[in-house]
């Protein structure tokens, strides 16, 4: 059978300002989140590997997009990152910054590879983590300010925008789970910080129109579909909540400019509002977008809690769910994540049904395989594992399309190897492979069979 797609489909890949560019001196760029936390606690980071151990898309952009090129993307995806734009947040801006993202950006356009640019891909600046980062209203105000700066240098070329990647990562890493900075654990300290998230996010949208830009707006999410265990109304209904907390935290008020009613209900039931001002319900409801970028790794499965919580302490999420581990479920045996295909043709359906056929695409989507070296074979690496995950995933999605969804592309995460963030390079996602230390690339054999797909619109099988 052929699966073909639609004219004009979106191939490409995707990556970020932080994990690829290097360059991180002092004179270069102001210091992240990532850099002093690094500093700090460099136990944290698989093999101590930090954040200025990149692929140095910083000297090696022009080679970069050849390979880009070479892949036959149309398409690419990173970010521009805030602290080397503006060192200290807000001040003054770095004038080699604006010259490398015009570089970068021109030679895609001259490449024929439209350039997708996200603002914020989890890089805090650290001055503006220390002025309280996603829980201070004063930085949703400066991110806007950075946002209205790109679209001004760089809104005559750049047609595609995401004010945010995975808005929900850095929330729940920062203030839940404690695999980001600033290593937090509060649920009312997180609810404000995705809060602020989405503020930051509306008034970037609301400069976007007002600057009438040319192009279009949008965000990323990471959309995890919740299964429950049973179709129990117990099961049925922690599932429901964990999308509520998950999904739609983001999702309602980004399509629909509000948040649900049911998760304002259930979040006031355990005094975990957090504080509102005047305006904002216009704010948010301004804030909805053009296109959505989807990310898509792997399900969440759920169940009810089997043990009553304990009342006593804080309140997180688990008091609403439990994870399940679904027997039998098919696992990704070099990274652990589940590999189910269906959830993004779900995903898509959902969109389609329930939020009025948004314009999106696939974003991020991909494998990660621990010791990725030893599947080298006369200098290649042969990941069949790979192409068999991303024509598992293309199949579901061609589905999708021909019943009616507007998803426009499909990037892959991600274009070559790179450091990702405390596990620095434990999984590697590239079409190319990285050696850190001679900073060769080498294609993989998914580069080789994504270039064909791409000038082919589709494959056989
Ligand atoms: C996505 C992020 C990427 C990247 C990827 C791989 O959620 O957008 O930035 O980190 O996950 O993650 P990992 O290396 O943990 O497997």
């Amino acid at each position: 059978m052929k699966y073909q797609f639609p004219e004009a489909f979106w191939w490409g890949s995707a990556s970020s300002a932080l994990q690829t560019e290097g360059e991180s001196q002092p004179d270069a760029r102001g210091e992240t989140t990532w850099d002093r936390w690094y500093q700090q606690q460099p136990t944290r980071f698989h093999q101590q590997v930090g954040p200025q151990d990149t692929s140095t898309f910083y000297q090696h952009w022009r080679e970069d997009i050849a390979l880009l090129k070479q892949l036959n993307h149309n398409s690419f995806r990173t970010s521009i990152s805030w602290s080397r734009l503006i060192p200290d947040g807000t001040g003054e801006v770095n004038p080699q910054a604006v010259a490398f993202y015009n570089n970068v950006i021109d030679e895609l356009l001259a490449q024929g590879i439209k350039p997708f640019i996200t603002l914020f891909h989890f890089d805090m600046p650290l001055v503006m983590q220390q002025q309280g980062g996603w829980e201070s209203r004063a930085v949703v105000e400066a991110f806007s300010r950075y946002a209205r700066l790109c679209f001004e240098l760089f809104g005559d070329r750049v047609l595609h925008w995401f004010t945010f990647n995975e808005p929900i990562v850095p929330v729940e890493g920062g203030y839940l789970y404690d695999f980001h900075y600033p290593n937090v654990v509060d649920f009312k300290r997180a609810a404000t910080a995705a809060y602020h998230t989405v503020l930051a996010h509306a008034q970037a949208v609301r400069a976007f129109r007002a600057g009438q830009y040319p192009g279009e707006i949008g965000i990323v999410l990471n959309l995890t579909p919740s299964y429950p265990r049973s179709q129990h109304p117990a099961d049925v209904k922690a599932a429901h909540h964990a999308d509520l907390l998950f999904n739609r935290s983001f999702l309602d008020p980004v399509l629909r400019g509000e948040y649900p009613a049911d998760l304002v209900a259930l979040l006031q039931s355990y005094d975990q509002l957090p504080a509102c001002q005047p305006g904002d319900a216009e704010l948010i409801a301004d804030g909805k977008i053009d296109l959505l970028g989807i990310n898509y790794y792997q399900p969440r499965r759920v169940k009810c809690r089997d043990s009553a919580v304990n009342l006593q302490s804080p309140f997180m999420p688990e008091w609403l769910f439990d994870n399940y581990e679904m027997p039998g479920r098919k696992m990704n045996p070099y990274r652990g994540w589940e590999i189910y295909e269906p959830g993004i043709y779900d995903i898509l359906t959902n969109l389609r049904v329930n939020y009025d056929n948004p314009r999106c695409f696939i974003s991020e989507n991909g494998m990660g395989v621990e010791n990725e070296q030893r599947f080298n074979q006369n200098g290649q690496i042969n990941d069949q594992y790979r192409i068999e995950f991303v024509t598992g995933h293309l199949k579901w999605l061609h589905k999708g399309i021909s019943e009616g969804s507007q998803c426009l592309g499909y990037h892959m995460w991600t274009f070559i190897d790179n450091w990702s963030w405390c596990n620095a390079y434990k999984n590697r996602y590239g079409f190319v492979q990285l050696d850190l230390a001679t900073q060769q690339r080498t294609v993989k054999k998914s580069g080789e069979w994504f270039a064909r797909t791409a000038v082919d619109n589709g494959f056989n099988e």
